[in-house]
């Protein structure tokens, strides 16, 4: 979505503005007064910024409704139809006759009507064609959803009719954000209000108003997309020329800027399958997470214009960890707004 006319930017800032204030309102009744913080999330589709959200919701805000775990329940059914979809329709997939009935059965299910071909999903899962299909997947010209392996190994669970997702489902779930979400929550003494802008990427002049006071930018980059290419460039190409545009604006020009280096358990696992320095070929040649990092890290601030970057390393489908990062995070926004007012 981006912002064609004035009453979209409107309608859009008393969107907002409503969601913090029925937070606001919860936080108010707890009887706390807070200072106000506010925390604007970037960074391209599929980085983890809705997951960061809903673990701040599951740290802070005690979890989910009943109405929002249905929710989630429909679209882990279809996160889990999709992903073996996904690999059943590449070409480069070809089964043993013995296997067609499987898929026959497969292409003809949706989420809604997983449990028919919950065993034919089994089937498929546990055959090794289907596996070596899985993890040379970034090799075919198909995007599989990420975390593919985790819904189709739960795709029993997920298939219940009485299956209700737990935290750790929620956060692996992919459940497409259209529009502006937002977070509002006491913490340390500040009432945090956390914004995710989604997909506005074009024309940033035309929304990034609506953002006047915000206290630190989190620009979340996925790690693991280095082997991935968009047109003739590479992907995190693509990213850090945003990453140098957004931290060049001058809307952010007093803004702490923090940087999520993120997804780094699938960094990992792709690291050894795929050499960082076959695509960046000034890259340390190395299969070790730390330097890899390192290198993608000195990448991004080479590339940064604002005054002051803090940089981390995450996993936030990691509760515990993205806990510690959040705490960490709001130490530096509080010294710096301290700073600022002269303390
Ligand atoms: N394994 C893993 N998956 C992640 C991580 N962060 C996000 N994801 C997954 O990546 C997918 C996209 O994340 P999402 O937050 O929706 O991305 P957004 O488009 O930036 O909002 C979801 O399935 C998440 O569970 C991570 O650190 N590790
Ligand atoms: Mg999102």
């Amino acid at each position: 979505m981006c912002f064609k006319t004035e009453t979209e930017v409107e309608r859009t800032t008393k969107q907002i503005d409503k969601i913090i204030r029925k937070d606001r309102k919860n936080n108010y009744d707890t009887g706390c007064k807070f200072v106000l913080t506010t925390l604007l999330l970037l960074g391209p589709e599929n980085s983890g910024k809705s997951t960061f959200i809903k673990q701040m919701r599951i740290l802070y805000q005690g979890g989910y409704s009943d109405v929002e775990l249905n929710r989630y329940k429909l679209a882990l059914r279809e996160n889990c139809i999709n992903s073996i979809q996904t690999l059943l329709k590449s070409e480069k997939v070809i089964l043993p006759e013995t296997l067609l009935c499987h898929k026959k059965s497969v292409l003809a299910c949706n989420g809604s009507t997983l449990d028919q071909c919950c065993c034919d999903i089994e089937i498929l899962w546990s055959h090794p064609i289907i596996k070596e299909a899985y993890d040379k997947s970034t090799e075919f010209p198909i995007t599989l959803p990420t975390n593919a392996a985790y819904f189709l190994q739960n795709v029993r669970k997920f298939s219940d009719p009485d299956f209700i997702p737990n935290h750790q489902d929620i956060i692996n779930s992919r459940l497409k954000t259209n529009g502006i979400s937002t977070i509002v929550f006491p913490h340390q003494g500040l009432e945090f209000t956390i914004i995710d802008i989604a997909g506005q990427k074009s024309d940033s002049r035309k929304w990034l108003h609506c953002f006047d006071n915000v206290n630190a930018v989190i620009f979340v980059v996925p790690l693991d997309e280095y082997d991935i290419k968009t047109g003739n460039k590479n992907k995190l190409e693509e990213i850090r020329e945003e990453w140098t545009s957004m931290s060049r604006h001058q809307q952010f020009e007093d803004t702490s800027w923090i940087l999520f280096l993120n997804k780094t358990d699938l960094f990992e696992i792709k690291l050894k399958k795929a050499p960082l320095k076959q695509f960046f070929p000034d890259a340390p040649d190395t299969t070790e997470v730390k330097a890899a990092s390192n290198y993608i890290l000195s990448y991004f601030t080479k590339a940064f214009k604002g005054k002051v970057v803090y940089p981390y390393i995450t996993c936030i489908t990691n509760t515990d960890l993205t806990e510690q990062i959040f705490q960490a995070v709001s130490h530096t926004v509080i010294n710096r707004a301290l700073s600022h007012a002269g303390f």
